[in-house]
């Protein structure tokens, strides 16, 4: 391991998790609490009650501090420690999640109800970034497909188009003169993928309210896609006909495309996507690990791809 000062170390990174959580108990702030009181069945050692899921990795988890302050969050700036620095200027509270197009149910729903009608579960995942990094994080949510379920698609709904909040009073990336994106973030899934168990909405992780910089307070992850498809602080859920606009394949149609399902054999234009960096392990002599098909999760995944070409469709 890297060695590092000691003042450099957070405590999130000595401590044990438990020992981290059971310290955070005891500090808990307010908003933790509350958050905990609404839940059913919330246990003593963690503000978000999960279960854990047999789709979980056992890789060793990229640490929290890791997690938190190496981020993509344009919204926020561009640089990997700016969403750290920034999104907490975000409002999370209160938030609602609109959901309409192609449903029968279209609703506008509270955070705390899609928190408090789902089961939480902890899913422990890899996550491969299009820029070669890469991270095991601990994520606590729910398959999205409950909540597609909730709306009742129609027959001709055959993508889901996600949208991050356009908030440019909270978000200083919004304000800047030579935006790196158009505002706001925008997102999609085929229906199928949307529906796969694999595909969840995160609201936690490490056990804990997702932070700000993750995309709180709600965000979306998909562990075979390159780390851009997780769109954060999504604020609508529209089910449509034909494939929606997606942000970085609008913004650089050649580099990204609809897909980006992690695939080494299909590089990038400017650099290889053969091999990662794992965040966290640091030093001069560590190798770059090989990257996965789908991100190692081919086995449940290849099938919806079968008869696809993976070149042409990236
Ligand atoms: N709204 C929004 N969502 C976003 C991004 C962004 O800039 N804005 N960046 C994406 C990219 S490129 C990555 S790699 C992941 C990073 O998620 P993390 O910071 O939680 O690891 O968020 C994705 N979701
Ligand atoms: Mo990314």
């Amino acid at each position: 391991m890297l060695i590092r000062r000691p003042a450099d170390i957070p405590p999130s990174e000595i401590m044990s998790r438990e020992a981290y959580l059971n310290r955070r108990q005891l500090m808990a702030g307010a908003a933790g609490l509350a958050l905990a009181a609404s839940l059913p069945g919330t246990s003593q050692a963690a503000s978000l009650a999960t279960v854990k899921s047999s789709f979980s990795t056992d890789e060793k988890q990229t640490s929290l501090q890791d997690v938190t302050n190496y981020n993509n969050y344009y919204e926020f700036g561009v640089d990997k420690t700016a969403p750290a620095a920034h999104a907490h200027m975000l409002k999370t509270s209160p938030w609602t999640v609109k959901v309409d197009g192609l449903v029968g149910k279209p609703a506008e729903f509270a955070l705390e109800d899609l928190i408090s009608s789902s089961a939480l579960e902890e899913r422990i995942y890899r996550m491969r970034c299009v820029e070669g990094w890469s991270m095991v994080i601990p994520w606590d949510g729910f398959p999205l497909a409950d909540l597609i379920k909730r709306v009742e698609p129609l027959g001709s709904a055959k993508y889901v188009a996600f949208e991050t909040a356009y908030r440019p009073e909270e978000m200083p990336g919004l304000q800047s003169m030579f935006p790196v994106l158009e505002w706001p973030y925008v997102e999609g899934l085929r229906l199928d993928e949307a529906m796969h168990p694999l595909t969840i909405l995160a609201v936690g992780l490490y056990g804990d309210k997702l932070p700000n910089q993750n995309g709180a307070p709600i965000r979306l992850v998909v562990p075979w896609k390159y780390g851009f498809k997780g769109i954060k602080s999504i604020s609508r859920i529209s089910f449509v006909e034909k494939q929606p606009v997606t942000s970085w394949s609008r913004q650089a149609p050649d580099e990204y495309g609809f897909y980006a399902n992690v695939n080494p054999s299909v590089d990038h234009p400017r650099w290889s996507q053969g091999t990662e960096r794992r965040i966290g392990e640091g030093g001069l002599f560590v190798k770059r690990r090989p990257t996965l098909l789908f991100n190692g999760y081919a086995e449940q995944v290849a099938e919806l791809y079968s008869g696809m070409d993976l070149r042409k469709l990236y």
